[in-house]
């Protein structure tokens, strides 16, 4: 169990225990106890193991006893208890967004609402806007809701398939009778969400390696079963493996990493070539003329080689053929993270163990932004503290050796006002901006206070430009052309936030960044120490954007990066 589950076992208590009306200090309690946990630094199994639960914050004894059946028998009888109590289908309900707990039990109250189905029929029969406090927006938010849910469940994050994938492959590689195993399909082309996972690996023993991947833990069932393929579920994802010869390796990894749209517009100029593309090589006539490698095949075909990221069918198989593709940041050109969180707001280390783990990664330097205003939820910091939190920095800076900036995360209000005093802005040396609520409203006025925020000169950088949430909110609709205009006049960078449900800015609204000029940042916008290692999701979006190493500041050396932003450093 990763900590992620253990911390969804502690939400949904707390909701049910919401939802039965118990006293609020006890459903505060497991929430921040299950957030604490998801942002945890070690998994929390280890702690378990070691008997040390309780150094986590928040986790007292009661939580600490449904951690441990949880982690003995997979399950929780009191959780369990409570669900076959409730008369709804309380999962389904609360997984759509905008219902908690409160609305959940209003709408089985009045309504006598038990499953998802019944949800949408009242709201599309009008029945729900005549409930206290719920109105004909509430009522179109939750069909909207329903329909959002509906798509999400049938993709996974890419930030969640990755390591399942790389676990595989790697499983794979040790043994003696694989050659070459690689990941391919979307994953490899880096989209923001998988929908199977497919694995090629090449070995002149199929058999042996079909029989012992259907075996790996973490496969669920088979689905299908040949001489040189199977499909499995594998931890709540269908996995298709093939297994291939050396000399036709590079074509079949071609063809599965796919796009679709790629590999048809290929096969175009094979034809034109008098040649014949397909998974199994490239003909001339009956003669195999390439197969062995992806680098073989494009070259047979007059072309540069293409990155996975950019096989899209968005022009670059033009380009190839004239040698002039752009030269694509690569997943180290990163050398610093300019936005995390620490202990002082909503983070869960201090700033000298971010320091730390940022040092470990190998980055030059780093931007402290812990959230300062009035965000309750953040724990943001006051205005008094900010010089407090500097001379730590500055203490931290001299004892590790790597440099920190001092930042700060602001909210952008619903007026595109800040509930931070420019005075005080003044004294950081980066200052992030960010919507974090209202991001339904209507374009105009979204759009507007991200303008408002670029125009104000003590606003560096605006963070998650559009607040969604992959899985579970769409974020505000904006109008990215005024955006990018704004953000050229007044130099205010836009980030791409490598957390793995935001990424965001996205592939295409960063590329349409880059295509006017604009130079942006990737960060991860960590909580923790172990996530700042998602930097690669910011890259691999940056790659999917066709993004260049010159495009992104936070490859800068510490002395340009401090020179572009006039920092005194
Ligand atoms: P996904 O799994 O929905 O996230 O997307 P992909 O791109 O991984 O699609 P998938 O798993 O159905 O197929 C893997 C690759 O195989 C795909 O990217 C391209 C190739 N492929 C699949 N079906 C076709 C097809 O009908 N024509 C061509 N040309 N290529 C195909
Ligand atoms: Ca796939
Ligand atoms: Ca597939």
């Amino acid at each position: 169990m990763n900590n992620k589950e253990v911390a969804q076992l502690l939400y949904g208590i707390a909701d049910l225990l919401e939802l039965k009306g118990e006293m609020i200090f006890k459903v505060v309690a497991y929430r921040r106890a299950a957030q604490n946990i998801e942002n945890f630094s070690k998994p929390v199994e280890d702690l378990w193991k070691e008997n040390t639960l309780n150094t986590i914050p928040g986790v007292g004894k009661g939580i600490a006893e449904h951690i441990d059946e949880f982690l003995r028998t997979g399950k929780s009888e009191y959780l369990e208890k409570m669900k076959k109590k409730m008369p709804m289908d309380f999962e389904s309900l609360m997984n759509i967004e905008g219902l908690g707990p409160k609305k959940v039990k209003m709408l089985y109250d009045k309504l006598k609402i038990k499953t998802v189905k019944d949800l949408e029929s009242a709201a599309k029969a009008g029945k729900i806007r005549k409930l206290a406090g719920m109105g004909e927006k509430t009522e179109q938010n939750i069909l909207k809701g329903i329909e959002f849910s509906k798509k999400a469940k049938q993709r996974m994050l890419l930030g969640v398939a990755l390591p399942m994938a790389e676990h595989i492959i790697n499983n794979l590689r040790k043994l003696g009778y694989v050659h070459k195993a690689e990941y391919a399909g979307s994953l490899r082309r880096k989209k923001e969400t998988i929908g199977d996972i497919d694995i090629l690996v090449t070995s002149s023993q199929p058999n042996k390696v079909i029989n012992h991947f259907t075996k790996m833990p973490g496969v669920a069932d088979v689905i299908v079963k040949g001489p040189t393929k199977v499909s499995v579920h594998y931890n709540n994802i269908q996995v298709d493996l093939r297994v291939l010869k050396e000399n036709e390796y590079g074509s079949a990894l071609l063809y599965f990493t796919g796009s679709k749209e790629h590999n048809i517009e290929l096969r175009k100029v094979a034809i034109a070539k008098k040649l014949k593309l397909s998974e199994y090589g490239l003909f001339r006539g009956n003669k195999m003329i390439a197969g062995c490698t992806e680098e073989e095949v494009y070259k047979a075909l007059g072309m540069q080689y293409i990155e996975p990221e950019m096989r899209e069918e968005h022009g670059e198989i033009r380009l190839a053929q004239k040698h002039s593709l752009p030269k694509i940041i690569s997943y180290s050109d990163v050398v610093a993270d300019l936005h995390m969180h620490t202990k002082w707001s909503d983070g869960l280390n201090t700033i000298e163990e971010m320091a730390l783990a940022a040092k470990q990664l190998g980055y030059d330097y780093i931007c402290i932004t812990d959230h300062v205003g009035k965000l309750k939820i953040a724990s943001a910091l006051s205005e008094k503290d900010i010089d407090k939190q500097r001379k730590e920095i500055e203490k931290v800076q001299d004892k590790t050796g790597i440099h920190i900036l001092h930042g700060a995360e602001i909210d952008i209000r619903v007026d595109g006002r800040f509930d931070v005093s420019n005075e005080a802005l003044k004294k950081f040396d980066l200052v992030f901006a960010a919507l974090h609520s209202a991001l339904k409203g209507p374009i105009e006025r979204n759009t507007q206070r991200i303008i408002k925020a670029m125009e104000n000169p003590n606003v560096d950088i605006i963070a998650h430009p559009t607040g969604r949430l992959i899985d579970r909110r769409e974020g505000a609709t904006l109008d990215i052309q005024k955006i990018i205009k704004k953000s050229l006049e007044t130099n205010t960078v836009m980030e791409i936030n490598s957390q793995p449900n935001r990424l965001d800015l996205n592939d295409v609204n960063a590329k349409a960044a880059l295509e006017d000029g604009c130079k942006l940042v990737i960060n991860t916008d960590a909580h923790s120490a172990d996530p700042l290692k998602a930097m690669k999701l910011g890259v691999a979006v940056a790659r999917r954007a066709w993004t260049q190493k010159k495009d992104i500041l936070n490859t800068l050396s510490y002395k340009e990066f401090c020179k572009h932003f006039g920092i005194s450093c």
